[in-house]
């Protein structure tokens, strides 16, 4: 199999629980039979394993659950790597996405040893650029990006063998809405590239994608995509925690995925943040599948790519 499923049912780095349950929700609405449809075999590698969600206040050091967050994302490194080691492309069923620490840390270790140039885009309501001393709720689910550029615990900006993970102009966020105000300055002072949804609006989601993913024409180039199901418009993806209105629509999200597959660059993803105790009869479960199906090329017509 050329692409593996790997679970991680955690909500530890969550202020609400239940994306826990994301990993069998997702397998509930047929994702794997979808991607293997367009892309060949799947392996289900099943459910990583971690600790409970203790469910504490923060810590003195300002995190929820920090040791827990640390244990769940060595594993979620360890078994990404793996798979990358093993010429797969690593699919991870979320969980929170504090679980990106870890999967795109293995990418970045990955990528360095193959002498691979690894670019990250992030779909998000939120810019994830929190740490712990300017977080509001010392959620780690908020604070991905920054561990990943190096602000953070040794433990989590470590994991990748070399901080920082990954550099502020290996990033492109988009579809942002909702950024805490110490995290703007943080965003704006390391430069990184948002496309936030007022950019969307005035743009357009077609120039936005082909501002975002310029540069991906190079075969050298890893794409990895982190894909918070709260991007999505909450009149669409209920089933998901923090919900942020004045998201991208269905089609607007369909066009960003087809621009993504058009690339042929995807070698890794997240999906995360499916919270399905907040669902309707998994309807954004279904929802996230018909977006991976755009992900992994499926198209009305017969097309060539880039066109
Ligand atoms: C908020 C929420 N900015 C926090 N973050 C979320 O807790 O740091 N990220 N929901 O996806
Ligand atoms: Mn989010
Ligand atoms: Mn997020
Ligand atoms: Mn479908």
């Amino acid at each position: 199999a050329r692409i593996a499923l790997i679970g991680v049912p955690t909500d530890i780095g969550a202020g609400t629980r239940g994306t826990g349950m994301g990993p069998d929700a997702l397998r509930v609405a047929r994702l794997g039979e979808a991607i293997a449809q367009l892309a060949g075999p799947v392996l289900d590698l099943g459910n990583l394993a971690g600790p409970a969600n203790p469910q504490r206040p923060r810590d003195g050091g300002g995190f929820r659950h920090l040791d827990e967050c640390v244990q769940w994302n060595q594993g979620v490194h360890d078994a990404v790597h793996a798979q990358l080691q093993a010429g797969r492309m690593p699919v991870m069923l979320g969980g929170d996405h504090s679980l990106a620490i870890g999967s795109i840390s293995a990418v970045a270790r990955h990528c360095r040893a193959a002498g691979k140039q690894l670019r990250v885009v992030w779909l998000d309501a939120h810019a994830d650029f929190n740490t712990a001393s300017i977080s509001p709720t010392g959620n780690i689910h908020g604070m991905p990006v920054a561990c990943l550029c190096g602000h953070g615990p040794a433990e989590l900006t470590g994991l990748a063998g070399h901080v920082p993970a990954l550099a502020p102009a290996d990033i492109r966020q988009i579809g942002i809405r909702s950024v805490d105000e110490e995290e703007k300055r943080m965003v704006n002072e390391l430069g990184v590239e948002v496309f936030d949804m007022r950019f969307i609006d005035e743009t357009g989601m077609r120039a936005t994608l082909q501002q975002a993913l310029r540069g991906l024409e190079d075969p050298g180039i890893h794409l990895h995509l982190s894909f918070d199901v709260d991007f999505l418009d909450p009149e669409i993806a209920p089933g998901t925690g923090t919900t942020v209105r004045g998201g991208p629509t269905y089609r607007e999200a369909q066009l960003c995925m087809e621009m993504i597959a058009d690339t042929g660059r995807l070698g890794s993803l997240d999906i995360v943040e499916l919270n399905p105790a907040l669902d309707v009869r998994n309807q954004t479960a279904g929802l996230v599948v018909d977006l991976v199906e755009s992900l992994f090329g499926k198209s009305t017509l017969v097309r060539n790519r880039g066109t």
